[in-house]
């Protein structure tokens, strides 16, 4: 069904590319209705065009708050052209057809985004653009609506194609395209809302997501895939500024995430550094200079780190940065990076840069989401805390201080790892890690093995995990999995507890002279 384009009602936030779309619609014979600052814009290019206040017989007011919602706009989106009834209601009531609708909404996103005060973004919800969205859709079929600047080429296409008319599949995809808008628009104000208000339960959120990226493909080349922003302006990947290096693929956005977010756990107080590979760290450590940590943590797993992703919780220097490059990195993550460290990485034409301005508030109450088949999985992040106070001591001999620190060590980048997690750690570094396996033994011994090739490779004089400490993500069912670590050199634990047979474990705790720690709190990763 084609509809001959004779009135479209202009009213847009963002102006960009208006002029000259008006100006072609209007060369079509396009009658244009725009509201107060839409009509200003117009007329100061020498459009001629009716102001909406003229056709409704009411001014806009109260601040412009009301200024579209009467029966004559929406009256002129809803009916139904081949209703008699509604066209004799048109008649009645003097209302005119609209046949396009143009609506970009209230900047609310980037509102929020800049950090505006409370009042200033409630002033930017919306009311009158959405239901206008909202009514033309509906009624794609006679009526084409517009939300997006992108789409103002596609319109004056069709219009040539057509003989000046829109067909039903454009003003369906049209259409679906305003729904997407008005429910992303919604969302974003219900995601802040909850921010406002403290609200954390996540029962009642709605994803709220602004496209930032269509991505070249997906974690495979089969696979489609565009990386969304969801208007928090968190410090991380989806707001970083990319220094140089190639576009980051979805792989890569994922790795740097998880990079950055364990590496922020670690504050400013001291450099830390983290290495990951397929979203698992394979080195994490701190240091005395942001160097010493970046090379503790590369010699956790220097097989791994070989392409991995690197995040830093300081600014990134010309000396690391020289470091960092005796090997091939895919991304480099840091809240600065100095000039001289820039034109380090500069020469490394490949490697992606990224600097964040810094760090994100790790605790913040965040929700996340993950598809089901038929369904959404939502849920609070993983804020969980543990400090030394919440700690048990369950064995007869009591860490040291120096195991104390690293347990807790341990136990932060374990929140980072996928369950079953082991992490062994000596002086605030990780020396071995366990990741993603189905048995919580297997986690321990690849750990260790692992260690024991780093002692190969690096040149140590022992295994690496001798005098460590380790952390598991949740409680060793069997004493299987402590023994290993005890076999390895492990001299103290830190794991939920919980367990049936925590005794047994215990028990093999004391027995082989390790302290253990109870957190009573677990951090499964899946
Ligand atoms: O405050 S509103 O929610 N009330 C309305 O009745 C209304 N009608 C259109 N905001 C309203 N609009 C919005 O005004 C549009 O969605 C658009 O973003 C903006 C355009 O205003 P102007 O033409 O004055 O620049």
């Amino acid at each position: 069904r084609s509809v001959p384009l004779t009135r479209a009602l202009i009213s847009v936030s963002d102006k960009t590319g208006l002029i000259d779309f008006a100006r072609a619609l209007s060369a079509r014979g396009v009658e244009l209705l725009s509201t107060g600052g839409t009509a200003k814009a117009l007329r100061e290019a020498g459009m001629s065009v009716r102001d909406v206040s003229e056709v409704t017989g009411f001014p806009e007011m109260m601040d412009g708050r009301v200024k579209t919602l009467h029966p004559k706009v929406h009256g002129g989106l809803l009916a139904l052209r081949d209703n008699d009834e509604h066209l004799a209601a048109m008649k009645e009531h003097d209302i005119l057809n609209i046949d396009l609708l143009v609506v970009n909404l209230y900047p609310f996103e980037a509102t929020v985004a800049k950090g505006a005060e409370y009042d200033d973004c409630i002033e930017n919800i919306d009311i009158g653009g959405p239901a206008m969205i909202r009514a033309a859709a509906k009624n794609h079929g006679f009526v084409a609506t517009v939300v997006d600047v992108e789409d103002y080429d596609a319109v004056l296409k069709e219009l040539d194609e057509n003989d000046g008319a829109t067909t039903l599949p454009f003003r369906q995809k049209l259409a679906q395209i305003a729904y997407a808008r008005t429910a992303a628009y919604d969302a974003a104000v219900s995601t802040w809302m909850a921010g406002a208000i403290g609200e954390t339960t996540p029962r009642r959120r709605a994803f709220a997501g602004t496209i930032a990226q269509t991505l070249r493909y997906g974690e495979n080349p089969h696979q489609q895939a565009a990386f969304y922003l969801d208007g928090s302006n968190r410090p991380g990947v989806a707001t970083a500024k990319q220094l140089q290096g190639k576009e980051l693929s979805y792989n890569n956005i994922n790795d740097t995430d998880a990079a950055f977010e364990l590496v922020s756990e670690f504050g400013t107080e001291k450099p830390a550094v983290a290495i990951i590979k397929h979203a698992n760290p394979c080195g994490v450590a701190t240091g005395e200079t942001v160097i010493e940590a970046y090379k503790r943590a590369f010699d956790c797993d220097r097989t791994s780190a070989f392409g991995g992703i690197i995040a830093l919780n300081q600014t990134l220097d010309a000396e690391t940065a020289e470091e960092i490059t005796k090997i091939f990195s895919e991304v480099i993550i840091a809240p600065k990076v100095d000039d001289a460290a820039k034109e380090v990485i500069a020469k490394k034409k490949n490697v992606r840069l990224l600097e964040t301005g810094g760090l994100p508030d790790v605790y913040a109450p965040i929700t996340t989401y993950r598809q089901v088949a038929g369904g959404l999985l939502v849920q609070d992040k993983d804020n969980g805390i543990i400090t030394l106070d919440d700690l048990k001591v369950v064995t007869e001999r009591k860490p040291s201080e120096q195991e104390l620190q690293d347990l807790l060590f341990a136990w932060k980048v374990a929140k980072h790892v996928k369950s079953n997690a082991i992490i062994y750690v000596k002086d605030g570094a990780t020396v071995g890690v366990g990741a993603g396996q189905m048995s919580r033994v297997d986690s321990t011994r690849i750990a260790a093995r692992k260690a024991e090739d780093m002692m190969e490779a690096c040149g140590f004089d022992k295994t690496p995990t001798i005098g460590s400490v380790v952390a598991s993500d949740a409680f060793f069912p069997f004493a299987d999995g402590l023994i290993t670590a005890a076999e390895a050199g492990a001299t103290a634990i830190i794991q939920p507890g919980g367990s049936m047979r925590d005794q047994e474990v215990i028990d093999a705790a004391n027995e082989r002279g390790l302290a253990m720690v109870f957190t009573g709190m677990r951090h499964f990763r899946h």
